[in-house]
């Protein structure tokens, strides 16, 4: 005899289907009407990115959270669904307790591979785009992570015979400003003469760790001026949180001028980069000193 009713196991997949159909289409629609670029909620968070990289990692963003959301929902659908269609009735009538349904089987198989192979492909395509290295860029920034502060070196962008380096360096009380110009391909080369320490912008969805005794670099394209913050990625020590910096997009002109009044003050020019710590000693505050104890 079977344990179910051959009437009402038709009409229950039948209902059960429309209704798991009916959440996804409202989830899914929900998320592409918030996905708009405009809103922090349809950039799910993220910073409104100023890079053309940055444009790239947000679509990837997006894209994985309507994923997941589809598959939340096939996923809740199914728990919610097996919890509630089959559920014990009566004493009298116990629901099967075992058996296979090949097509789910298959499916749940299949589905994740898929799905792996779809969120792999594109990550793998856009951290591609994010690392691309254009031979040429339009300016080089030599940039150190020391404890516990940044000194941005702007090698070769004055011009004189020697190519003088004019470069700024913070400290703990004087954050330190990174000027940019727009519409340009910008190259940041990471040294540290210390610890590990990590350069990230929000507003360009991007960081790498700065290692001692590794060069690692990455560009961005700039799209918009404006001014934007930065900081230390990776607690790096006492003053990690110091570590900040202001990032200034600005146009060619105001970042040539800009260049132009580091060059005339002899504080903010040095022969060679200065990528060697040579301002790690920078004296702490003594304000910080004083409330260390009250802070650990
Ligand atoms: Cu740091």
């Amino acid at each position: 005899m079977g344990l179910r009713h051959p009437d009402r196991t038709g009409g229950q997949a039948r209902r059960w289907r429309r209704s798991a159909v009916l959440a996804g289409v409202v989830v899914l629609a929900l998320g592409l009407t918030g996905c708009s670029d405009e809103t922090e909620a349809g950039r799910v968070a993220m910073p409104e990115p100023v890079t053309e990289q940055g444009q790239h990692i947000l679509d990837l963003w997006q894209g994985s959270w309507i994923a997941a959301l589809i598959t939340g929902v096939v996923t809740w659908a199914l728990i919610l669904g097996a919890a509630f269609f089959f559920r014990r009735r009566s004493d009298d009538e116990v629901p099967v307790q075992t058996r296979y349904n090949l097509p789910i089987e298959i499916f749940y198989t299949i589905f994740p591979i898929i799905m792996v192979i779809v969120f792999f492909s594109h990550t793998v395509r856009v951290q591609n785009i994010a690392l691309e290295m254009d031979p040429d860029p339009d300016v080089t920034v030599k940039v150190v992570g020391q404890k516990w502060q940044w000194t941005f070196n702007y090698p070769d962008s004055v011009d004189t015979p020697d190519g003088t380096n004019v470069f700024v360096s913070g400290t703990g009380e004087d954050i330190p400003e990174l000027v940019l110009p727009v519409d340009s391909t910008i190259e940041f080369q990471l040294y540290s003469p210390d610890v590990i320490h990590d350069f990230g912008v929000p507003a360009f969805a991007m960081r790498m760790d700065v290692v001692p005794g590794r060069d690692n670099a990455f560009q961005v394209t700039t799209t918009e001026t404006g001014e934007f913050a930065g900081k230390c990625y990776e607690l790096c020590g006492t003053y990690h949180s110091r570590m900040l910096f202001e990032v200034h997009v600005v146009t060619q002109e105001e970042y040539d001028a800009y260049l132009a009044e580091l060059a005339a003050d002899p504080d903010h020019v040095s022969e060679e980069p200065i990528v060697g710590g040579a301002y790690s000693e920078t004296p702490v505050l003594e304000d910080l000193n004083e409330t260390e104890g009250e802070q650990e």
